[in-house]
């Protein structure tokens, strides 16, 4: 991962925590493969309300919904989607914004992380009628 490598550089990362949240979890998540970087994974995690509100980034499937229909996160959540239902869903990106999951059995789980801001509509290929939003701002 050259881009993780290009962030273990002191200078470099101090920049990214000022600039923006997405850089902080760039980090963080390079932090999980790159065990050179523990301070940066303690100072994202000192901001309880940035902690709290990563944590509201799932999006149930259930009785053939998305709940919430509309879900708001901060730029750069990673946003994990759970299928609670029997039958197999798909989390497909309307304007294919966003990779397209595999088809989810009962309790199959998808995630992608949002890095812009934006309004990201997307639907379950299997049954259209089944719609859901993403606001990343
Ligand atoms: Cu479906």
């Amino acid at each position: 991962m050259t881009a993780c490598t290009a962030r273990r550089a002191p200078a470099i990362r101090m920049q990214l925590i000022a600039t923006s949240l997405s850089a902080v979890l760039a980090v963080m998540a390079c932090s999980a493969s790159h065990a050179a970087a523990p301070a940066i994974a303690k100072a994202a995690t000192s901001s309880t309300a940035r902690t709290a509100s990563l944590e509201k980034t799932a999006v149930t499937i259930r009785n053939f919904a998305f709940e919430p229909a509309t879900l708001t996160v901060a730029i750069g959540s990673k946003v994990v989607w759970i299928n609670r239902d029997d039958e197999p869903h798909l989390v497909v990106s309307a304007g294919g914004q966003f990779p397209a999951s595999p088809a989810l059995d009962t309790d199959d789980r998808y995630a992608t992380v949002f890095a812009k801001p934006g309004t990201y509509t997307y639907f379950c290929s299997i049954h259209p009628h089944m719609v859901g939003t993403i606001v990343v701002k």
